[in-house]
């Protein structure tokens, strides 16, 4: 591996944003409207001209090879879509072997995991809080707050991002809003 030269990047902790700006991931509605539960809520709202940004990821441009850390910002934006609060599409790592760290920022949220052997795990987040996605746990974050959920997240150069499994499969647990409270549900549609 070729010797890189150390840099550092300014966070805002409140909304996340890279100083010096670095590569924005942009995830809109019409980028994963079928992954919630409630599809024709989805489309509805798309159908109706609204395509909201559901959240943002700031990057650093690292070599994805074993040896770099990779680390990035990830804010996601207060809303539902229909009982179901803004998420992020979620996903194992390509090597399932591979851990991840998130920190906790701004505002409030959860982080949900599950392994492909059945198990699943719901844990709430604040600023401040530091959790571990260990390694063979796919990871989805959600915003259960009414203003931006953001959180700080590092990984390992070689894990790579598989979507096409929780695109297929979808997520065990779903966090929604029922009669005004916050309920980790089953997914009805997951089997
Ligand atoms: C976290 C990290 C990133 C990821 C981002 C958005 O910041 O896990 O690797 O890209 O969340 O999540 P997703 O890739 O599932 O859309
Ligand atoms: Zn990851």
């Amino acid at each position: 591996m070729e010797i890189m030269q150390p840099f550092k990047t300014e966070v805002d902790l409140q909304t996340g944003v890279f100083s010096p700006t670095r590569d924005i991931i942009t995830r809109k509605l019409s980028n994963m409207a079928t992954m919630y539960a409630d599809v024709e809520a989805a489309q509805a709202l798309l159908d109706s001209g609204d395509d909201p940004i559901i959240y943002e990821v700031h990057v650093t441009e690292l070599p994805e090879v074993e040896g770099h850390i990779l680390h990035c910002t990830t804010k996601i934006y207060p809303g539902k879509i229909g009982d179901e609060y803004f998420m992020t599409k979620g996903h194992y790592h390509a090597q399932r072997d591979q851990g991840e760290v998130y920190v906790g920022l701004s505002g409030e949220g959860y982080l949900v995991m599950q392994t492909e052997s059945g198990e699943s795990s719901a844990i709430a987040m604040k600023p401040g809080t530091a959790a571990y996605v260990p390694p063979y746990w796919a990871h989805r974050t959600i915003n259960t707050g009414s203003e931006p959920f953001v959180f700080f997240a590092a990984w390992a150069g070689e894990a790579g991002h598989d979507y096409g499994t929780i695109e297929r499969d979808g997520f065990r647990q779903l966090i929604v809003e029922k009669d005004g409270h916050l309920q980790v549900i089953d997914n009805p549609k997951y089997d």
